[in-house]
């Protein structure tokens, strides 16, 4: 399914790409769709690659970067129809992360994400559900099909990004898990394992591991709320959350949990790891909302990278990031000051 996510407001990327640049994409893009709709997928569609980007540096530099994604393995990449804001640099994207499994400084995850194992991987998926188990990962993600989603990322530190990702609906992966009618939300948590992610083993860690997250079922169910293994066309690198996160792009980026190991569904509302930490300045829906200040900054604009001290590139924040038009009617009748 495809799904238009950008609005006549929204800056293109054909706006800031060179042309020739922009035109060869979108080519290479169409002849992508071309083999999805041509062809029966399943273990076809060899020739097709993922979308390309420029400045995705050739090659697999070790330990931080994985290798293309595989067609073949993983169902045909399906591609955003349009894009919205520009992309930011690849370079910021994975230079510029929070993870604090691998410490709190900004680049502690590039620097030290290099050392964790993400193959074999295998997710838990447990709770309210009538087909739960522990599943490798490949067996969760091959009955999907791959999409490309660009989106933008709002950090609660109110700094953004925009961010091709490739992933598949979580919505998918919650109805094979069969539900029951106990099932009321969903719960995540990422990895344990201090030998590889040594922020887990620092005793100044202000989470108590694992970094937990959740949803309530109807935003999970949401078509925008996708399950990440890639971005720029590529595996997702170490330090944006491989092999497997969460994106739910109209809510802080800490809702957007990495390196996921295990998804239950359950009764209650899940306490989620900075609300945990901090409950007046994090709640747990943690939408994208400039009217509701952090209790120690405004929320009301946003620094977009890559910016300067000359070019520092603050923007206005929008309601659920800009996807209100899709997501607001989840909030109907709740107050959004209280329940933030
Ligand atoms: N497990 C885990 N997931 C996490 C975090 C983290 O520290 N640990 N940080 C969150 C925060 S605060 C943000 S803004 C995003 C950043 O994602 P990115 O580094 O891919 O941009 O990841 C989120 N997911
Ligand atoms: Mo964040």
């Amino acid at each position: 399914m495809l799904i238009k996510i950008a609005k006549p407001s929204d800056l293109r990327e054909s706006d800031v790409t060179p042309e020739s640049v922009y035109l060869s994409r979108r080519r290479f893009m169409g002849g992508v769709i071309g083999v999805g709709a041509g062809l029966a997928l399943a273990g076809r569609a060899q020739a097709a690659t993922g979308p390309d980007y420029a400045d995705v540096p050739a090659g697999n530099p070790p330990g931080w970067f994985g290798p293309k994604l595989e067609n073949a393995k993983w169902g045909a990449v399906v591609p955003a129809d349009r894009d919205l804001d520009k992309n930011t640099p690849f370079e910021d994207a994975t230079h510029y992360n929070n993870f604090y499994e691998f410490g709190t400084g900004k680049s502690d995850p590039s620097k030290r994400a290099g050392s964790l194992e993400t193959q074999p991987w295998s997710v838990v998926i447990d709770g309210e559900v009538g087909n739960g188990g522990r599943f490798a990962l490949e067996d969760i993600v091959k009955p999907s099909q791959l999409q490309e989603r660009i989106y933008r990322l709002r950090c609660v530190e109110a700094w953004s990004m925009v961010i091709p990702w490739l992933g598949i609906p979580l919505s998918e992966v919650i109805k094979r898990a069969e539900p029951t009618s106990k099932a009321k939300y969903v719960k995540f948590e990422t990895l344990v394992r201090p030998e590889q992610m040594p922020g887990q083993d620092s005793s100044f860690a202000l989470i108590d591991w694992p970094y937990t997250e959740g949803l309530r079922m109807d935003e999970a169910m949401h078509p925008l709320a996708i399950l990440g293994l890639g971005m720029y066309g590529r595996e997702l690198p170490n330090q944006n959350g491989a092999p497997f996160r969460l994106i739910v792009p109209w809510k802080y980026g800490f809702k957007s949990i990495k390196s996921i190991v295990r998804i239950s569904l359950v009764e209650q509302q899940p306490v989620n790891s900075w609300q945990a930490i901090a409950p007046d300045e994090y709640g747990f829906y943690a939408n994208v909302n400039p009217n509701v200040d952090h209790p120690r900054w405004s929320q009301a604009t946003e620094r977009r990278l890559p910016n300067s001290l000359f070019n520092p590139n603050i923007i206005d924040t929008r309601m659920f990031n800009g996807y209100a038009d899709e997501v607001g009617s989840l909030y109907a009748g709740m107050d959004l000051r209280k329940q933030f």
